[in-house]
């Protein structure tokens, strides 16, 4: 089944925030950030700013009716600055006019004056000073100490991660409208409905059942939706609550990229430890998190970065330390794989180290180091691992032997240009790590005509869980797609939802609504089986039709609605449902997080051309594990969305923020994301059914964030191919690995071992001021 979006996007008549009529008497909301990164506010002059024509209103912290706090999981984030700023871009007043231009207009003419304090912007540094957002976590299995002893090679290094831009095509934004008795509508561009119904109400004082938040579909979310669409909603809410009027406020692309959180950059030591058959025996691992200014989901993306740490090989000792570090950026958020990725760069990177010193293919010992079903993982859970099976689907499939002696022989016949290879095995645990949240609801109601409609907790953002929502509701009831329609996520409907994330949409919501109509087509399969004097187990429902012992009967669905109807028998229900088997103890560090992981393996082929430094990607070919997709065609659009998503993660884009905590790279001439010409040449991916018993939704596994971590193979193709150009190459584990960096590493010396600590501890963002 085809995305049941894709003709209104292809026609431009899919309905996204900025879509949504206005209503006479809108007002337009726009925020004035700070300038400086970490200071005291000793004045804000409104002044001019106030008589710009159409400036109806500017509202500061004082203005709040409710709280000034914002934070998710800790509360240390006001929503408008009160004495104190902490990133650039935090804002500090909203104004409210009656235009856009003339809100921006106002923007322009606030000033502020701030006492500088000094600036942080490394997660080092603040980790130095003890600026910590939460204490350390720590993940241990067996005993690191002691296997040192039984290890033939150790290897240690350290390994570094840039953020990233979500870059959701739809920017940030809100649009909240009074309703009578101080209640309030908001449509909001969020991945968590309740989140922002729950932060509105925070900052305005009133409870939860005065603020409805609804979600037709959100243009991107990647996790930058998570947790930071609140503010916005709160203040165009708070706006709408003080004015009497409807407020909207839609970021635009600066605004945006300056003012919210990305992907975190992490720095990590490592210290790698292997027999002398290659098999890792101790890993050890401290994580620098660079956090931003406040805690937002930073708690948690660190939690899944230990989590992640030891991807998909089992390793019997591991020691890994996470430092959540508060420095002077904006909040850093979820992205896609929520902290996993930076916690798998980090293994592999030590396998290539040890790999390159010993002189053999990462992929020897990446394949002996694979888990197997049964091994445990350094959190407690076991495995029911699939690696194996991916890994040799691949090697075969994609004839691996032969594309590795295909890539030494072009690299022998060719001097200007180079070839690399990287092989990129996955493993991501599925649930919220945070056991509470996963849960999931659903409404579903039939309508006297046999229509039916479906509400859950689940945003569309171009995912297609709809699609898959939808699916799930014709199944049970065995009726056409076309009977059935996907309502938008509103917290009237399914209320307490969590948000969109964790790639755990699908399986919570679908098994909600898969729970609803199960209960309904019990109902309707007993008013038949009454009326037919027949016993209920001998009625299913298919082609729009009751069928008895399997066999058609005349009984359409459309005529059962309306017996049922007669009978008074309800037509709609509500589900709950909250996925068994997990726990978690945090304090032992020990549980079952996870109702199960997703497998598969990557191979990379990239080609550099070694006099100018620029690359291109040949082909990432993928064996996949779907368990049994649902939904072929959108779960490979997922696929290949995440490979390239991850791969300019690893390649182009280049956050640079300057020693002011100042982003330098705020627009899309200077943040180069990945364009058509940048996609791999080859995209192939196979489906590996996996028969293992899961609790995902029909056994389709999720597939949202797990193919991001595919992308990390593109960083470790290009190192490949720079040391085909030049085995020397002093190549830092820092990505991404842009084409000037490939440039500078393609000359550059091997490094003199005393030169070894000084030039590893430099952060990136210094090596890119340089
Ligand atoms: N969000 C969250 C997530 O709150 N908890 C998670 O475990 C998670 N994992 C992935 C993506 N978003
Ligand atoms: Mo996410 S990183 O699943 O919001």
């Amino acid at each position: 089944m085809k995305n049941i979006d894709s003709r209104t996007h292809t026609r431009g008549e899919s309905v996204y925030l900025d879509d949504v009529p206005l209503i006479q008497g809108t007002l337009f909301g726009a925020s004035f950030g700070s300038p400086i990164a970490n200071g005291h506010i000793t004045s804000l002059d409104l002044s001019e700013a106030e008589k710009i024509p159409g400036v109806v209103r500017i509202l500061t912290y004082k203005d709040i009716t409710g709280q000034n706090q914002i934070g998710g999981i800790i509360p240390d984030e006001p929503l408008l600055a009160e004495h104190h700023v902490d990133f650039c871009g935090m804002p500090v007043a909203f104004v409210v006019a009656e235009t856009y231009e003339a809100a921006h207009a106002a923007v322009k003419k606030i000033k502020v004056e701030i006492d500088p304090l000094p600036i942080i912007t490394d997660p080092r540094d603040a980790h130095a000073l003890g600026q910590l957002i939460v204490p350390p976590r720590t993940h241990r299995l067996g005993d690191t100490e002691a296997a040192w002893q039984s290890c033939e090679y150790i290897f240690e290094g350290l390994a570094e991660t840039n953020g990233q831009e979500h870059l959701y095509i739809e920017t940030q934004g809100a649009y909240a409208i009074p309703q009578e008795n101080n209640a309030l509508k908001i449509y909001s561009s969020t991945q968590s409905p309740r989140a922002t119904q729950a932060a509105t109400c925070k900052v305005l004082g009133v409870a939860m059942h005065q603020v409805e938040v609804d979600v037709i579909r959100l243009g991107g979310g990647f996790g930058g939706k998570e947790d930071q669409a609140n503010a916005w909603a709160a203040l165009c809410a708070l706006a709408a609550h003080i004015l009497k009027k409807p407020v909207k406020y839609a970021l635009d692309r600066m605004e945006d990229m300056a003012m919210t959180g990305k992907r975190h950059p992490y720095s990590s030591d490592f210290k790698i430890g292997l027999d002398k058959h290659f098999k890792i025996l101790a890993y050890e691992v401290q994580f620098y998190q660079n956090a931003g200014a406040a805690a937002d989901l930073s708690p948690a993306v660190l939690e899944r970065t230990l989590f992640h740490c030891t991807n998909t090989y089992f390793i019997p000792n591991v020691h890994a330390v996470a430092y959540s570090c508060k420095t002077n950026l904006p909040p850093n958020t979820a992205f896609r794989g929520f902290g996993g990725p930076q916690g798998m760069f980090v293994i592999e990177a030590a396998i290539v180290k040890a790999a390159e010193n010993l002189g053999v293919d990462a992929s020897v010992i990446q394949q002996i180091n694979l888990n197997k079903t049964g091994d445990e993982f350094p959190y407690g859970q076991k495995a029911v691992s699939e690696a194996h099976a991916c890994w040799d689907k691949a090697m075969d499939r994609f004839n691996i032997e032969s594309v590795i002696k295909e890539t030494h022989y072009f690299n022998s016949t060719n001097k200007l240009y180079k070839k690399g290879i990287a092989m990129m095995p996955i493993c991501f645990g599925i649930s919220f790590t945070n056991t509470m949240m996963n849960q999931g609801r659903a409404l579903v109601h039939v309508y006297t005509d046999g229509s039916v409609s479906v509400s859950t907790g689940a945003v569309e953002m171009g995912q297609g869980v709809n699609t898959k929502m939808l699916q799930v509701a014709a199944y049970v009831f065995g009726i056409d797609a076309d009977k059935v329609k996907l309502q938008s996520t509103s917290t009237s409907r399914v209320a307490n939802t969590s948000p969109s994330a964790a790639s755990a949409t699908a399986d919570l919501n679908g098994k909600a609504v898969f729970m609803a109509c199960t209960e309904i087509a019990n109902r309707l399969k007993q008013v038949a089986a009454d009326e037919m004097h027949i016993p209920i187990a001998s009625i299913t429902l298919k082609d729009n039709h009751i069928h008895v012992s399997d066999q058609k009967h005349e009984m359409t669905w459309e005529r059962l609605i309306m017996s049922a109807f007669f009978k008074r028998v309800s037509l709609s229900e509500h589900a709950h449902y909250a996925t068994p088997e997990i726990h978690y103890d945090k304090l032992k560090e020990k549980g079952h997080p996870f109702a199960y992981h997703v497998y598969g393996t990557a191979i990379t082929q990239v080609t550099i051309d070694c006099l100018r430094g620029t690359y291109q990607v040949d082909a990432v070919k993928v064996v996949h594990d779907f368990g049994v997709s649902m939904n072929p065609l959108i779960d490979r659009g997922q696929i290949e969305g995440g490979i390239v998503q991850g791969i300019g993660w690893m390649t182009l884009e280049e956050l640079i923020y300057d020693k002011e905590g100042k982003l330098k790279s705020n627009a899309l001439s200077t943040y180069k994301v990945p364009d058509i010409y940048s996609v791999p040449k080859v995209l192939e991916i196979d489906f590996l059914e996996t028969t293992a018993d899961n609790l995902a939704i029909f056994r389709s596994k999720a597939v949202g964030e797990p193919p991001l971590m595919y992308g990390i193979g593109a960083y470790f193709a290009l190192r490949n191919a720079i040391k085909a150009f030049n085995p020397d190459a002093h190549i830092p584990l820092s990505a991404p690995m842009t084409p000037e960096k490939t440039l500078m590493a393609l000359y550059s010396k091997p490094l003199k071992p005393d030169q070894e600590k000084n030039e590893e501890t430099t952060s990136s963002l210094e090596v890119n001021q340089r």
